[in-house]
């Protein structure tokens, strides 16, 4: 094992994001390597990470057949970094929502905490350009499963985080069946369920300006469903990681 850490960013029609972000995380430390997960995005954005891997080392694609989901493309990055050794996996959005800025605040939580999040709702966190719609559904979203899943974080369906190795290896990630917006939510649930500990760093969460948003109602509605579902019946986890 060593002391790198891999940033998982998934990737669906991110051809006008995805290079100026490897490229930035890139920059923020020498010990980053990046594993861009692309669902056979129709725009090219493969194609384009493709040929930017021929000039950087540091930079991994998994293309895979079509669009498998946010939940399942985590697991492929989860899987890749365990294989290669990694110290840590953090995942990121590809489309400006998460800044590179915060990957230093995040490295240095992981070294006394077992997961962290780049969180909006502690003190100094806060979201820019979002209506006051999405606002309300985010914040809704979060007290809904705070409540029936009995967290304490304060933002459970941030997609920006770190997991320390010993995390992914003890909570079963790929025992989650759900995802988008509740794979991230059951992730918090199982890693507070093993007691580990959750550190969250403010970060200021920006509105993508661009690509298109890939969340949907359905997505929505399927997240507070499965909520319920684990509320009620929460499935065992700590076992042995099944094979993935
Ligand atoms: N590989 C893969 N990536 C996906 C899939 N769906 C979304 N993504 C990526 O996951 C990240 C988050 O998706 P967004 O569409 O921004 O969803 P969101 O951030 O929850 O919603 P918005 O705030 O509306 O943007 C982006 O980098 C997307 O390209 C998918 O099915 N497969
Ligand atoms: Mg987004």
């Amino acid at each position: 094992m060593h002391a790198r850490a891999l940033v998982v960013l998934p990737t669906y029609n991110e051809a006008e994001n995805v290079l100026a972000l490897t490229r930035a995380v890139l920059a923020v430390d020498a010990t980053l390597d990046v594993l861009v997960v692309d669902d056979a995005s129709p725009d090219g954005t493969g194609d384009l990470v493709e040929r930017e891997r021929a000039q950087e080392p540091r930079l991994a694609l998994l293309r895979r057949a079509g669009k498998l989901g946010l939940g399942t493309a985590y697991l492929a990055g989860f899987r890749f970094g365990l294989e290669r050794g990694y110290a840590c996996v953090l995942t990121m959005d590809c489309d400006g929502s998460h800044h590179p800025r915060y990957i230093p605040a995040l490295l240095s939580a992981l070294k006394d905490h077992d997961m962290v999040i780049g969180s909006r709702y502690v003190p100094g966190g806060g979201i820019v350009n979002w209506p006051r719609s999405r606002r309300a559904l985010s914040a809704f979203a979060n007290l809904y499963a705070r409540v029936l899943l009995r967290l304490t974080v304060r933002d459970c369906t941030s997609g920006f985080r770190g997991y320390t190795r010993k995390v992914l290896e003890t909570v079963d990630p790929f025992g989650i069946r759900s995802s988008g917006y509740s794979f991230l939510e059951e992730m918090a649930w199982r890693v507070t369920r093993c007691g580990f500990r959750i550190a969250e760093v403010p970060i200021l969460f920006e509105q993508r300006t661009l690509g298109v948003s890939k969340i949907d109602s359905s997505e929505i509605y399927l997240a507070a469903w499965r909520v319920i579902v684990l509320a009620l019946h929460p499935p065992p986890i700590g076992r042995a990681r099944r094979a993935p």
